[in-house]
């Protein structure tokens, strides 16, 4: 079949996409770049150098002015031989020298003084490189953990802040064939006004943890195209083109193996949007079968491609329908580490496959939670592949300064930039815009405000986040109760439950335990958990103490029992599928700074407590 090109000024989504005040405050500067991994470019992973700064005297000098030629890890100087021309010269750094380091990586596994290193690493990327005549180069970062102050060639380009989104800058006319010098400096300190705030449960993993990559793009390009089915049946599309030619140019829009090839025309701003009613031939995304598409986008020269899924998300009642069925969501949660005993959030497609097919092939999972932040594209990509879907959330976490106008400003932009990455992943059904915040009047209006602007940048997906309880123990039966007024904003309700591993119970009081939630809406357990360290047991006839494999296993029996009694329950993602790094536990020869609550250990060492959700999600298997 092949459809007609159509596009009306009716149809325009251009409000959503891109107008209106409150939408153009928190959209990042700069390109978007969407399916930045889909465009190749020249990889700039592999060999850099790095030097450490934990004074920052390559950003200031020591009486606060202006840093010193000795420091300026930045500058586009050969340092040993301007060290030779000229006898008095006094440099107190060499990038070109300094210890080297294969990335994408945190610094953790540099050396093993790095280890617990926080601060300011500079790291200096030296490439040659063949620029097309007339062509636009950008370098964009997959994250960089926490902020980057960025220059090429010794000239400024910009700083970002937030580990875990992606950012660009346009580098056209300052690359030279040989030679070109990129130095970040990276700072992995966080203060009480940043997202995540400085403590977490998680290791900070600072550095440039996902891939550089130098993007060569036509003057006229694709920046950003979303697809999606919407719930009336129809595939709606909103393209923005950047150049001088963008304005009523002529863009094909191709989906291959639907038959569909449309000839369409930007308006004056370079910018296009419309649905046409789905192809007969559709096959539905679902995790059973992850069916995804080739789609192009063709301007001129430029041709932006990606894969793209094709399904609807909603509720009905209590009930979250995946292409409007009702599916229970049988997860797990994530965090961005990859098995072995020393991880350094080096997330390789390969590192994200071996967790994913775990949940997928072991755990009878069907639902992933990428917690408490933003993972890269290669975890989102693979969710797609493999048929998970996702829990997308930013670390808007715990003790957020919510007064702050400039925190909410900077969360805004962090929400803004993780959707704009990933709106085209079939397999993300909920955004989540935080973790255990705890209610009060500013933080209610802060996270109100995310939930408006997720629902103004993507209005098709399911919002939520994972939400505090009340503990009242004044009846016959202890009654956990939601009531965070943040709620009534959420399609899908979700809590965090730890009774049997934090408080009072045991595990065996733990089915007994009841819930007051708000009716008429699907309740997710964000997480529940208790930790084990793996390899210990009680051993029989005793009671089980905390950190045995025993106790893990009863909680999650006990866990799961009370969790069949709640009638709007619609799902689980429980904490967590891996040990994972947090220096907040150091129990030794237990935790060791690991946080236990895996259902595998570092290396994948299963847990008693695996086959126990496993057995309970192959008894709901439904896709
Ligand atoms: C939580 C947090 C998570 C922690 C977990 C724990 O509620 O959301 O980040 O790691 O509990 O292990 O205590």
């Amino acid at each position: 079949m092949r459809m007609l090109g159509m596009i009306a000024a009716a149809m325009l989504h251009l409000a959503l996409l891109h107008g209106g005040a409150a939408q153009a405050q928190v959209l990042p500067d700069g390109p978007v770049l969407a399916a930045a991994d889909m465009r190749g470019g020249q990889d700039l992973s592999g060999e850099w150098t790095y030097s450490i700064d934990p004074y920052r005297d390559g950003m200031a000098g020591f009486h606060g002015g202006a840093a010193g030629t000795g420091h300026r890890r930045y500058d586009d100087v050969d340092v040993e031989a301007a060290r030779r021309a000229d006898p008095l010269a006094l440099y107190e750094y060499d990038m070109d020298r300094a210890p080297r380091a294969t990335l994408p990586s945190s610094w953790l596994t540099h050396a093993p003084e790095m280890r617990h290193y926080q601060g300011l690493v500079w790291y200096q990327r030296r490439f040659d490189v063949a620029p097309g005549e007339g062509e636009r180069q950008f370098l964009r970062f997959g994250a960089v953990n926490y902020a980057a102050e960025v220059w090429l060639n010794g000239q400024f380009l910009g700083r970002h802040e937030g580990g875990f989104t992606p950012f660009a800058f346009e580098v056209t006319g300052l690359l030279r064939a040989e030679g070109n010098r990129l130095v970040l400096g990276v700072d992995s300190i966080r203060d009480d006004a940043d997202v995540p705030p400085p403590v977490t449960d998680w290791e900070t993993y600072g550095g440039i943890t996902r891939p550089v990559s130098l993007i060569e793009v036509p003057q006229t390009y694709v920046d950003d195209a979303w697809l999606r089915l919407t719930n009336d049946g129809t595939i709606a599309f909103d393209i923005a083109l950047d150049g001088p030619q963008s304005a009523g140019a002529t863009v094909d829009l191709a989906i291959r193996g639907l038959g569909v090839e449309l000839r369409l025309r930007a308006d004056d701003a370079g910018r296009l949007a419309g649905e046409i009613a789905a192809p007969a031939n559709l096959q539905l995304w679902q995790p059973g079968k992850p069916q995804l598409y080739d789609v192009s986008v063709r301007i001129g020269d430029d041709i932006w491609r990606d894969r793209v899924g094709f399904r609807t998300i909603a509720t009905r009642g209590s009930q979250v329908l995946l292409n409007g069925q009702p599916v229970f969501l049988r997860g797990i949660s994530l965090h961005e580490e990859e098995l072995g005993d020393s991880p350094a959030r080096n997330m390789t497609p390969q590192a994200a496959r071996a967790l994913l097919a775990i949940v997928k092939d072991d755990l009878n999972g069907n639902f992933v939670r990428l917690a408490h932040y933003p993972h890269g594209d290669a975890m989102v990509r693979a969710a797609d592949e493999l048929g998970l879907l996702v829990w997308s959330e930013i670390p808007v976490y715990w003790r957020i300064a919510w007064e702050d106008t400039d925190v909410l400003a900077h969360a805004r932009t962090m929400l803004a930039e993780n959707i704009l990455r990933d709106r085209n992943r079939a397999s993300i059904v909920i955004w989540s815009v935080g973790n255990e915040t705890p209610v009060s009047e500013a933080r209610n209006a802060f996270m109100a405000q995310l939930v408006a602007d997720t629902r103004s940048l993507d209005p098709q997906r399911l919002v939520s986040a994972a939400l505090l309880t009340e503990r009242d123990d004044s009846g016959e039966r202890p009654m956990m109760r939601l009531v965070d007024p943040l709620a009534e904003h959420l399609d899908v309700l979700a809590v965090n439950t730890y009774n049997g591993w934090y408080g009072p119970d045991r595990p065996a009081d733990v089915p007994r335990i009841g819930w007051d939630v708000p009716l008429g809406r699907p309740l997710v357990f964000s997480e529940l958990g208790a930790g084990a360290q793996p390899g210990l047991f009680a051993g029989e006839g005793v009671e089980p103490i905390k950190f045995t494999e025993e106790y893990q296993a009863a909680y999650y029996r006990n866990t799961l029992e009370m969790a069949e009694g709640i009638p709007t329950l619609a799902g689980l993602s429980p904490w967590i599928l891996k040990d994972f790094r947090s220096p907040r536990r150091q129990l030794p020869d237990v935790q060791d700074g690991w946080n236990r609550k895996g259902l595998i250990g570092p290396l994948g060492e299963r847990k008693l407590a695996f086959a126990v959700l496993a057995d309970w999600y192959a008894e709901r298997r439904g896709d």
